[in-house]
């Protein structure tokens, strides 16, 4: 039997109103009502959800074998706004194989990715057009829309065998939240982190 052999994939990065993959087999909305318990201000949640269930973020990717070896490419798209003074967000997640890495490359905007180790050793790094951020494997991760106006764009690559572990995060938080003060984004400690010892 001969080996499977892919064409290649070649992918345009259309600077329409927001951005855009030319191709891509995934469209993921993730809304206001998806990120139940993950902002800290949950009055405000709950009034802003009752007002209208709006999108925060949005996912284009290409699907690929989920095996080792293989990688997914995409593209990242969280609007700007705030829930309280936190900005829009990502859910965040561990990798299920928690030994692979990713790559997320900023196209437009400005931001941050939030990361922490299950030891829960945190960094943060910004995010402006043209920065790469490379994360280890092992990093949890989540990106941050900081600017008030503008998408925050972010192209990211990953092993496709990695899976998406979203529980850890939904139960501990990540232990700094990014909120804004004094007309900009801060970190401040998430009163509602749990430490490794409490998981
Ligand atoms: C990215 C993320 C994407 C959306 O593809 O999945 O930015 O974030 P959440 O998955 O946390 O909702 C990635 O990190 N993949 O592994
Ligand atoms: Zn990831």
């Amino acid at each position: 039997m001969p080996e499977r052999v892919d064409p290649p994939i070649a992918i345009d990065i259309l600077q329409a109103e927001a951005l855009v993959f030319s191709r891509y087999d995934n469209h993921i909305v993730r809304r206001l009502s998806d990120m139940k318990g993950q902002f800290h201000d949950q009055e405000a949640y709950q009034a802003m959800l009752e007002e209208e269930d709006r999108i925060l973020y949005e996912v284009y990717d290409v699907k690929r074998p989920e095996q080792a070896g293989e990688l997914i490419p995409g593209l990242s798209i969280v609007h700007p706004g705030k829930v309280g003074d936190e900005y829009y967000m990502t859910k965040g997640h561990f990798h299920t194989v928690i030994d692979t890495a990713e790559l997320y490359y900023c196209l437009r905007g400005e931001g941050m990715i939030v990361m922490e180790t299950p030891a829960g050793e945190f960094t943060a790094e910004r995010l402006k057009p043209h920065t790469l951020v490379y994360i280890p494997p092992r990093w949890s991760h989540r990106s941050v829309n900081t600017s008030p106006t503008e998408s925050l764009a972010t192209f990211f690559v990953y092993p496709a065998n990695a899976g998406h572990d979203y529980g850890s995060i939904e139960r501990r938080g990540f232990r700094k939240l990014v909120v804004e003060r004094d007309g900009g984004p801060q970190l401040v400690d998430n009163p509602r982190w749990l430490p490794p010892e409490k998981w």
